[in-house]
């Protein structure tokens, strides 16, 4: 077994470990990074679409990122359209003054590996059996294989980063934990197509279910379409998705979609969940490993951002000043800003999609809220405000 010492282990190298990772590495502190998958599966993983303002603005600023300029696409907000009912723009940039981006999750991946190789990152790939002892201790061991064979990490600290499905959050022990989770009735079914967006990313919500429009490039289109639980994506070809689709878009919606053969297609159900506390003894969580919303309020890849973010800030006044606050009020921190995503992505969640088997007032509560909406300027800054981010970065 070979052996390594480290300051951080860094368990994920999503966005949330790979963020956390090069933000400490620029600092000076040692860091190692174990993935379970190969780089090109990473790479190849098609998700988020959308960054709120201050995560871009943090992005630009750290000098992590180096073709938001290039690639990235500002936004004024995204819209809403209602089967008939008047659509309805969630304008980020009329309530606050800021911008969102559009910038695939794909793009800013490549970006923080291309980073990480730069700076010569030392991330371990296709980690399995993986081991962490000692969290209670000040010195956690990491036992992992990879295919060039076994080792034993030795650290200060082990974070979390690994995702929804990650194994980290269960080092937590049952009864110094509590999760609060909700699993929808539903899930996405998304397509990638090489052909022009429509103008506006527009989440649309029709009697037969939800469906979303977004964009990833002047020649690179992402749709959505709620889908039963039941149905894999084999059940999706794309004719049917695409019928089911312009189904439930408006008809000046419709009309500006261009369809053409999907080049990736891929389910994705709906959950929220969040893990109270984010930390225990050296044991620190970021990221999906965390907290899990539904894509519907595009906060996920966001939250991400924002925890590496304050965890890189614990650990850089830990090592430079010996500083233990920042750690200490990290988890509080953090959910501060988790609550409230949460709590827009489930509302956007609710009122968007149909759930199967409802009562009908449902479905009148729902329009009944839409109608609110639609007649309410503090409503519409309230929405755009939470759905940029704006109430949580205070
Ligand atoms: P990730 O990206 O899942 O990365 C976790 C990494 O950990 C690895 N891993 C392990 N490594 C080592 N050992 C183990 N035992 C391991 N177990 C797992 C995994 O292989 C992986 O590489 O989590 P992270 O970094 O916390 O990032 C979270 C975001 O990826 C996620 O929240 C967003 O994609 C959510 N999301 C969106 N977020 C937004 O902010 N805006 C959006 O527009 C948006 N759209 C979306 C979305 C997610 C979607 N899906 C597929 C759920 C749209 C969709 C459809
Ligand atoms: C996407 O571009 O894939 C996307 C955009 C907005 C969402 C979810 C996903 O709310």
């Amino acid at each position: 077994m070979k052996n390594v010492t480290t300051q951080v282990a860094i368990v994920g190298a999503g966005p949330a470990g790979m963020i956390l990772a090069l933000l400490l590495q620029m600092r000076g502190i040692d860091c190692v990074v174990l993935e379970r998958r190969a780089r090109v599966d990473v790479l190849a993983r098609i998700r988020a679409g959308v960054l709120e303002p201050a995560a871009v603005q943090f992005l630009r600023e750290s000098g992590l990122v180096t073709r938001l300029d290039l690639l990235g696409r500002p936004r004024n907000g995204s819209r809403i359209a209602w089967q008939d009912r008047p659509g309805l723009m969630i304008d980020v940039k009329r309530w606050t003054g800021t911008e969102m981006m559009a910038y695939g999750q794909t793009f800013l991946t490549e970006d923080l590996y291309a980073q990480g190789d730069g700076l010569g990152l030392s991330l371990f790939e296709r980690v399995t059996d993986l081991d962490v002892t000692g969290l209670e201790g000040v010195r956690p061991q990491v036992e992992f294989r990879t295919p060039d064979g076994a080792f034993h990490l030795n650290c200060d600290y082990v974070i979390g980063c690994d995702g929804a499905r990650g194994q980290c959050a269960g080092l937590i022990p049952e009864a110094n934990r509590r999760t609060y989770e909700r699993v929808y009735p539903f899930g996405w079914l998304g397509i990638m197509v090489e052909a022009p967006p429509v103008d506006d990313f527009t989440y649309i919500h029709h009697v037969d279910g939800f469906a979303l429009a977004a964009q990833r490039g002047p020649n690179l289109s992402r749709y959505y379409v709620q889908t039963p639980l039941d149905e894999g994506v084999e059940a999706w070809p794309d004719d049917r998705f695409w019928k089911t689709f312009l189904h439930r878009a408006p008809s000046d919606l419709a009309a500006q979609v261009v369809t053409g053969p999907s080049i990736e297609k891929s389910l994705a159900p709906l959950r929220s969940r969040v893990i109270e506390p984010m930390r225990w003894g050296r044991l620190l969580l970021a990221g999906d490993a965390a907290h899990v919303v539904p894509p519907t309020g595009a906060k996920g890849l966001n939250l991400a951002i924002s925890d590496a973010r304050l965890l890189s800030r614990a650990l850089i006044a830990y090592y430079g000043e010996g500083r233990s606050d920042l750690l200490d009020s990290y988890s509080a921190d953090a959910l501060r800003r988790v609550w409230v995503a949460s709590n827009l992505s489930w509302r956007l969640t609710r009122l968007l999609h149909v759930f199967p088997g409802e009562p009908s007032i449902d479905a009148r509560l729902r329009q009944c809220d839409y109608e609110q909406l639609l007649e309410s300027d503090d409503l519409q800054r309230a929405l755009a405000r939470d759905y940029a981010g704006i109430s949580l970065s205070g």
